[in-house]
């Protein structure tokens, strides 16, 4: 091994681990940061994305059932942290010639640009200069980190820079005459890569820092804050029911879901990673497909005319028993049909098909449109335009049917087609085609595993059969009587309906379980099956002490 090859002693492996984790931070921030300034998913959600659209379902089953509702946020840290691990790598194989450090981040400025490009609200053109800038960065980070091994880095460019033009002049180069860098010691070395690791890293945070804000501070927030809705015709009727609900003993018993759950405490299920940000002035549903006149409409136009309005029980399909994916707000909109009419429903178009912004998508058949439930292109849920998260400027809401075939938010456009030929985001990832609510209820307090004290006991919770409604709710002690619990008022067939039962207990263990009958008379099944692929069975079952 000759000399030349051998890395410079300066150089030592944690330095160069180091600084390839720098490198590799620095072209993250740099890539997110310009993203967020073109309002664009940057790099690193892009990839998250990939994962979570292309990635075979065990794992992403296996990252859910890890991580939960948090599997987002992880899926997230996990890009980072593996980008970061890889730029330790790249730092360490580059200790005698940068190039497998600029190949590596070239590498992944490659997986980021491709993530990028097929990202539905990504450009090309966009996806590619991101990819540069945040390659660009990354590469500068590592070569401004090697040379500051070697003492100051700007003295030894200009010094060789010197010579090298003294080269060129044909003179031969007379060090002693020349200005030159100090001589560097080990200690100027280390100080001056420490200084510029320092930097480059608070640069790097200050990019991350700066992307954050800028995602915050969006034009659809600005634009949904200015947002003046119209009144429902029966918005009165609907909040007196709503207070008169809240005042009964059922609604006052600690430990009980709100019967109208607040914007930010209402559950959230969706396939992005970075919330479409929707201008609405540059927005508008479509209608197309198997209709006779395909019709747009503008936000305003919808603002106008979402006189609907209606207390919805929304839940997702995969749901546990007992589990918290499920949600009661007042929902208001312009009825389904009412628009599907104007554009003309063509014979034989048996699904009702929806896209997002984003490019997720469901459907369910055009007969359950029809069929006289609660149907609408919502705007506004509990008395504020649609929460970001919650799908503005508009979503579907369809009272009876699971999320994941009927509630797309950031909804852009409803095609008519056949069920044949179209199925949505979940469908072929193992969840039936037809998704109606399964009858279910759920103990809310006493929590499961509580040790409960004092004389008498509430026991209570929420059940939800939409678009059928609750007609009864039984409470079984051990292997005691079915009870039949006290049902607090009701907000119609669509929302979910709180109960109660008071139960003075005896000391020791005590299975306690609930079950629901519909407004069809029907009483939801014992038998246990999982979420997939159309809903959750059984009785919510829990074990307390006194
Ligand atoms: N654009 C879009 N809409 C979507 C989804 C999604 O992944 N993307 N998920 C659906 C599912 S599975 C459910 S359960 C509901 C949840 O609505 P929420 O987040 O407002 O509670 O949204 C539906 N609409
Ligand atoms: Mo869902």
């Amino acid at each position: 091994m000759t000399s030349s090859i051998a890395p410079d002693a300066h150089i030592t492996k944690p330095k160069a681990a180091l600084a390839g984790v720098v490198a590799g931070a620095a072209a993250l921030a740099a890539g997110e940061f310009i993203a967020s300034i073109a309002g664009r998913p940057g790099p690193v959600t892009a990839v998250a994305n990939r994962v979570v659209d292309e990635a075979p379902t065990w794992f992403v089953d296996f990252g859910k059932n890890i991580f939960g509702l948090n599997d987002k946020a992880a899926l997230i840290a996990g890009t980072i942290v593996i980008a970061l691990v890889f730029g330790a790598v790249l730092g360490l194989a580059s200790r005698r010639t940068r190039l497998p450090g600029i190949a590596g981040i070239g590498l992944f400025g490659v997986i980021g640009l491709y993530a990028m490009a097929v990202d539905a609200q990504s450009g090309l053109g966009a996806a590619i200069f991101i990819a540069l800038f945040a390659v660009g960065s990354g590469v500068a980070t590592l070569y401004i980190l090697f040379a500051s091994m070697r003492g100051p880095v700007m003295a030894g460019v200009i010094a060789k820079a010197q010579e090298e033009a003294m080269a060129d002049a044909g003179r031969s180069v007379d060090r002693d005459s020349m200005p030159t860098p100090a001589p560097v010691g080990a200690d100027v070395s280390r100080r001056t890569f420490v200084g510029w690791t320092g930097g480059l890293a608070a640069l790097t945070g200050l990019g991350a820092l700066g992307a954050r804000s800028l995602r915050a501070r969006t034009s659809a927030n600005e634009a949904r804050e200015g947002v003046e809705l119209v009144q429902a015709a029966s918005a009165s009727d609907v909040d007196a029911q709503v207070s008169a609900a809240n005042l009964t003993e059922v609604a006052q018993t600690d430990g009980i879901t709100p019967i109208v759950v607040p914007n930010d405490e209402f559950y959230r299920i969706d396939t992005a990673l970075l919330v479409p940000q929707v201008d609405p002035s540059d927005w508008q549903l479509t209608i197309d497909g198997m209709v006779d006149t395909p019709l747009t409409f503008t936000y305003e136009e919808l603002l106008a005319r979402a006189t609907t309005i209606m207390p919805v029980t929304l839940s997702c399909v995969s749901n546990p028993i007992g589990g918290d994916l499920v949600g009661n707000a007042v929902f208001q909109g312009v009825p389904l049909t009412e628009l599907l009419d104007e554009a003309g429903v063509q014979d034989g178009a048996t699904q009702v098909s929806s896209r997002s912004v984003d490019g997720w998508t469901c459907g369910f058949p055009t007969d359950v449109a029809y069929d006289g439930r609660t149907a609408m292109v919502a705007i506004a849920m509990n008395g504020e335009p649609l929460p970001i998260e919650h799908g503005f400027p508009a979503r579907l809401v369809v009272a009876g049917l699971y999320g994941y075939v009927s509630a797309t938010k950031w909804l852009d456009r409803i095609t008519m087609t056949t069920l044949e030929d179209f199925n949505g985001y979940w469908i072929p990832r193992g969840w039936s085609k037809l998704g109606p609510v399964k009858t279910q209820s759920r103990i809310d307090t006493p929590r499961n595993g509580e040790r409960i004290s004092g004389d008498t006991v509430a026991i209570a919770g929420v059940a939800w059969a939409p678009d059928r409604g609750i007609e009864m709710v039984e409470v079984q002690i051990d292997e005691g009587p079915w009870e039949v619990a006290e049902l607090g008022a009701t907000l119609g067939d669509n929302a979910w309906r709180q109960w109660r039962l008071d139960w003075t207990p005896t000391s020791g263990d005590h299975r306690v379980r609930v079950r629901a009958t519909d407004g069809t008379g029907t009483t939801q099944t014992e038998e246990r099956t999982q979420p997939a692929p159309n809903g959750a069975s059984g009785w919510h079952t829990i074990a307390i002490s006194a």
